[in-house]
């Protein structure tokens, strides 16, 4: 039974809180795992939190996590909007994905307006700050319940809806 939740974050999120902090705020992403470390542990699971610059070394977390997860809560970055690969490798998960973003992508530019990621995600979130890191994991929190819900669960219901269903009656 997995309580392991993948984070996975795209290009350039190393340098947020270090750039453009009117946009992306001023919290570091080290400050956002260390969040979401906490917070992980309050809710009794655990979490594997990456980023890369690389496009295919996300592909190929996300085929670990496919083995792997109860969850992936990804911020593509810019491959968001470009990335095909990743939208295919989301595709064949067999865990619910939510999609984060800490800027309201659809109040800028039009080209971040569409998501390839969107396609292959249970869930979006946009324009809540590095919280909605927090808001994703607490929904994933609530999807696996205090260990009443299992991966295999979980994994037949890429929507979660039913899991998280049965979790609130049991509860
Ligand atoms: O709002 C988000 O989280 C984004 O995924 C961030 C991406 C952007 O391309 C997406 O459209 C929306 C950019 C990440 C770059 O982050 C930086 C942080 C600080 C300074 C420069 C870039």
């Amino acid at each position: 039974m997995s309580r392991t939740v993948y984070l996975l974050n795209g290009p350039n999120l190393n340098l947020l809180g270090k750039r453009e902090p009117h946009i992306y705020g001023h919290e570091t992403l080290a400050d956002v795992e260390a969040q979401c470390r906490t917070l992980a542990a309050e809710l009794d699971f655990s979490i594997e939190f990456r980023q890369s610059n690389v496009e295919f070394q996300i592909i190929d977390w996300i085929h670990e996590a496919r083995e792997n997860a109860a969850a992936i809560v990804i911020n593509p970055g810019a491959f968001t909007h470009t990335s095909i690969a990743i939208m295919d490798a989301l595709n064949a998960r067999k865990c619910p994905v939510f999609e984060v973003h800490i800027s309201n992508v659809h109040q800028r530019e039009s080209f971040r307006h569409h998501s390839y990621v969107s396609l292959a995600a249970t869930g979006v979130m946009a324009g809540f700050g590095t919280h909605g890191y927090s808001l994703a994991l607490r929904h994933v929190a609530q999807l696996l319940g205090k260990g009443a819900a299992n991966a295999s669960g979980i994994n037949k219901d890429r929507q979660g809806f039913r899991v998280m269903k049965e979790a609130a009656e049991t509860t």
